[in-house]
């Protein structure tokens, strides 16, 4: 699929500033394809659809965690996990997107995970750093992504455990799994 074409179909989907957050993730993603020598077309594709769900409702989000089996422990945690898993489907079944490694990269782009492909890092790191974000820490893991890749996922999901902890928040298992498995060994 083109470029043209996926943000046509995303268009259709999402608009307003969530329309673009994901052209200023793309642009960011790609940039990092290019400096860590992932597949750019996938990558880009990754990017343009990582926030399809974003906009959908809640109450739907929750139907396709249930009628399409996806990891029930999800219901037990803050709603904003849910368009990540719940993207993930919906662009395999709406959109027609087959290649198993970037519905992986919408599926865990906002917990991350353990085990993740360079595609699925760029896409996790590209969302956090693109140039609307403003969160504490931000211009360290900006400077990391620009030559530690890892080091740059490793301090991001860092930060927003600290975050979510900050604010009493409950913590995913898969962002705890994510971090434990990026920490320079
Ligand atoms: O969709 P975006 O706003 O572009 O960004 P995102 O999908 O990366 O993250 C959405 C929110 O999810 C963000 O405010 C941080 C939060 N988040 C990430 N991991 C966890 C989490 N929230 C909870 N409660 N638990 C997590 O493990
Ligand atoms: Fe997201
Ligand atoms: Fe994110
Ligand atoms: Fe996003």
């Amino acid at each position: 699929m083109k470029r043209e074409q996926a943000y046509q179909i995303l268009s259709e989907k999402i608009s307003g500033p969530r329309y673009d957050h994901t052209v200023r993730v793309a642009e960011t993603a790609e940039k990092l394809a290019v400096k860590y020598g992932a597949d750019v077309e996938r990558t880009v594709l990754a990017a343009i659809f990582h926030d399809y769900a974003k906009l959908q409702p809640i109450s739907e989000l929750k139907e396709l965690i249930i009628e399409y089996r996806l990891d029930s422990r999800l219901l037990d945690f803050h709603p904003e996990l849910w368009h990540a898993p719940a993207g993930a489907v919906l662009v395999q079944e709406e959109v027609g997107i087959k290649d198993e490694e970037i519905l992986n990269a919408i599926r865990y782009h906002t917990t991350g995970r353990a085990g993740m492909s360079l595609l699925e890092k760029i896409v996790y790191i590209a969302d956090y750093i693109e140039p609307g974000r403003k969160f504490p820490g931000l211009d360290e893991v900006r400077q990391l992504a620009d030559q530690q890749l890892d080091m740059a996922v490793f301090k991001s999901l860092g930060n927003t455990i600290k975050y979510l902890i900050g604010q009493s928040a409950t913590v995913y298992p898969d962002t705890f799994e994510a971090y434990n498995a990026m920490a320079p060994k």
